[in-house]
């Protein structure tokens, strides 16, 4: 072999090698992303078929508890033991209907109440399955011989309390005896006694004869102190006056302590709101209220109840809140429970508030 074709066979097979290299270079790349793209395409499958099925915990985490998982299209053999979320309820429900239709003509049992509320627990407790509830709320509503109104208030209350989404529990404080009824030591009581039972931080206090008629009047605690029975039908639909406190209103453990709680000395009718409400704006807050169509509410009719004659003293009383506020309140709060029921519906407890 000459010199010359020595040199051109070298850089033919030189050349050839190179050849080789890039085919072979070319073919990996190729294979990568053929591969890469059966992935994309199997996970895109899998997604659809999530949307069809789509998850039940869909927002965002905050408790995990330890559950065995099957995953999808998985037999039982195949079972993996993985750490499932219960994720934190949204922040508006989605099963809200709206306005309701509120009447009391025709009456209810406890039974039929009962059978249609089958996720209400003992004492009448509640927590969503599906996702965790944003607020612990204890409803204390005080109570004097008002079975009639009771019935009522659980037929139409659980059902919204449910869908909005809560983990509640009703607490129905009956004052014992026949001495002046007192509302407000009864709040305080009921505020006291769920806190026992329960790591509330939110507190509902309801009359036993005011019904919304909106589901989306969240009975649940707000930034500032909240008024929830803002559009009563007995008043045409209106606040009857702009610092009116009266009816329903929730208040955070927090805000609740931050004005020592409601006035114990109040016997009789009236005054006692305002007082709560004088409390709320002398420690620096404001109320909070929903609008009037969302805060519409009906009343159940009834006469004047036995022993809650209208407390001639309330006037003065109100005009000083705020130098006996620091005094009268939960820090000085006494009272004997005699009896702690566990009904279907709800807790009664049955105190001894004392006399005037
Ligand atoms: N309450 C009782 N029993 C009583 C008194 C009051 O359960 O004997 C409770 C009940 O939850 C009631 C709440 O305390 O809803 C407030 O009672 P209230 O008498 O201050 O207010 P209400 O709106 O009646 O029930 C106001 C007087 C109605 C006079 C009607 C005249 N037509
Ligand atoms: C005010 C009372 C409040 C009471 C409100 C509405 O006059 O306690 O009426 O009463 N304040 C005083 O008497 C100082 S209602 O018609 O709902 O019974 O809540």
């Amino acid at each position: 072999m000459s010199g010359d074709s020595a040199v051109s066979f070298s850089l033919l097979h030189r050349t050839c090698k190179l050849v080789v290299l890039l085919c072979v270079l070319h073919i990996s790349v190729t294979l990568f992303f053929y591969v890469r793209s059966m992935d994309v395409r199997f996970a895109f499958a899998q997604n659809q078929q999530m949307r069809k099925n789509p998850p039940r915990f869909n927002h965002v985490q905050t408790v995990t508890n330890r559950t065995e998982l099957v995953s999808e299209g998985q037999n039982s053999k195949n079972a993996e033991v993985s750490v499932r979320s219960l994720e934190k309820c949204p922040e508006t429900s989605p099963i809200l209907v709206g306005p309701l239709r509120v009447e009391f003509k025709d009456p209810v049992t406890l039974e039929q109440i009962k059978s249609e509320n089958p996720n209400v627990q003992q004492g009448g407790r509640f927590k969503p399955k599906d996702c965790l509830a944003l607020q612990k709320v204890a409803i204390i509503i005080p109570f004097r011989k008002r079975d009639e109104h009771l019935k009522y208030w659980l037929y139409y209350l659980h059902p919204i309390l449910q869908r909005q989404q809560l983990d509640y529990g009703v607490y129905v404080i009956n004052q014992d005896g026949d001495v002046t009824f007192n509302r407000a030591k009864l709040l305080n009581v009921g505020y006291a006694e769920a806190l026992k039972e329960y790591d509330y931080d939110c507190f509902v206090f309801s009359d036993v004869d005011l019904i919304p008629m909106d589901d989306r009047n969240i009975y649940k605690c707000f930034s500032q102190p909240r008024h929830l029975s803002v559009s009563m039908d007995k008043f045409g639909f209106r606040l009857p006056y702009n610092q009116f406190f009266g009816g329903v209103s929730s208040l955070s453990k927090e805000q609740f302590l931050k004005i020592n709680g409601f006035p114990n000395n109040y016997w009789g009718w009236g005054g006692e709101d305002d007082d709560i409400y004088n409390r709320v704006v002398s420690r620096g807050m404001s109320v909070s209220r929903p609008s009037g169509e969302v805060g519409k509410c009906r009343m159940i009719r009834h006469n004047r109840d036995k022993k809650n004659d209208p407390n001639p003293q309330r006037f003065d009383r109100i005009a000083h809140t705020k130098e006996t506020m620091n005094k009268d309140g939960i820090n000085s709060l006494s009272y004997q429970v005699l009896k702690v029921e566990k009904f279907d519906l709800y807790t009664k407890i049955t105190v001894d508030v004392g006399k005037p």
